[in-house]
């Protein structure tokens, strides 16, 4: 029998800095209930989809920032969410900023905060966690910036990998579910660790601006939705898996975020795209037989990955410079 999930990425148009949690959560149990009447089974949610993109905003003392953070999900504020997607019967997966008290790599225990996605069971169980890894921006205030992009400052660096679980969606009684989140996706690492682990579908949200604050050169606008498109469906292609990647979108007090959700198949085919800049449901049937021809054939990764010849991904970090060449020799032939 075929596997096939009707599946939505819920782009968020933009949410204002006062903006109470209470309104962005009304908006996102319309989505689902919008979602619902069009049969999806399983719906992403945007990075920081509770809040306004709060890294944008410098606090000198971090516990300040503590409000755009959840210490628990469910929360009064999120309830609702996980009421409608009980009554839909809807898998969902939203970001948000976690704080946890937990041990850190020395054991301490202590405050610590990650920008975090969850996919949510229709039971309201958390069925996976995943914590950001590639944080961009920077972690004190920049002076030269127009906006802000804090993100170094706020996370850290997510410790649970790139984690892919075996969980029931809709009918259908196992499907490989993993995360990623925003600029995750343009790291082809990501890709393929849970390529590795069979993931037959990744759930992205992002919050990406219109504008690249960190250029010196010129950078066309349109650029900018082609390469995070691009990433995505490069990612799915050499991985085989489908893709839902949920945005933000519109301005957010004046800060432009470019929105552009999308659904990628497999083959690395865009199956729907959001064109507004507001709330907006796109869906797919997805039907995850599809991600059997290139686990099979081109991306049979146990007959035709060389991990000897990978060593430097791993080992290193940043580029070094090439030897420089020498010129002919007698043994060159
Ligand atoms: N949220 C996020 O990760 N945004 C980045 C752009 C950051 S620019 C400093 C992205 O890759 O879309």
């Amino acid at each position: 029998m075929a596997r096939i999930i009707t599946a939505a990425a819920a782009q968020l148009g933009p949410i204002q800095k006062a903006e109470p949690r209470s309104e962005a959560v009304g908006r996102m149990v319309q989505l689902m209930e919008r979602a619902h009447k069009r049969g999806v089974e399983y719906l992403v949610f945007p990075e920081l989809a509770l809040t306004t993109f709060f890294p944008r905003y410098y606090h000198e003392d971090i516990a300040e920032a503590d409000i755009w953070f959840e210490t628990a999900l469910p929360s009064a504020e999120t309830a609702p969410l996980f009421a409608a997607a009980k009554r839909f019967g809807i898998t969902f997966s939203m970001g948000y900023g976690e704080i946890t008290h937990a041990a850190d790599a020395t054991g301490i225990v202590r405050k610590r905060r990650f920008n975090t996605s969850v996919i949510v069971a229709p039971t309201g169980e958390i069925i996976l966690k995943y914590r950001k890894v590639h944080l961009p921006g920077h972690a004190e205030y920049a002076p030269l910036r127009k906006v802000q992009h804090l993100e170094k400052r706020y996370f850290e660096v997510g410790d649970l990998g790139f984690p892919v679980i075996q969980a029931p969606v809709g009918t259908l009684s196992g499907v490989n579910l993993g995360m990623m989140i925003c600029n995750d996706r343009r790291w082809p690492e990501a890709w393929r660790v849970m390529g590795l682990q069979s993931v037959e579908l990744v759930s992205l949200g992002y919050n990406t601006p219109s504008l690249n604050m960190e250029a010196t050169g010129f950078e066309a606008h349109h650029l900018r939705v082609f390469h995070s498109h691009l990433s995505i469906q490069a990612g799915c292609y050499q991985n085989a898996t489908f893709a839902i990647a949920s945005a933000k979108a519109g301005k957010e007090d004046g800060n432009e975020l470019f929105g552009h959700s999308i659904i990628v198949n497999p083959q690395g085919e865009i199956m729907a795209m959001a064109t507004s800049w507001g709330d907006e449901l796109i869906t797919a049937d997805c039907d995850l037989d599809m991600c059997t021809l290139g686990r099979t054939t081109i991306f049979a990764f146990e007959k035709h990955r060389r991990p000897e010849a990978y060593a430097r991904i791993t080992d290193q970090i940043g580029a070094v410079a090439p030897p420089v060449w020498q010129g002919l020799t007698d043994t060159d032939g």
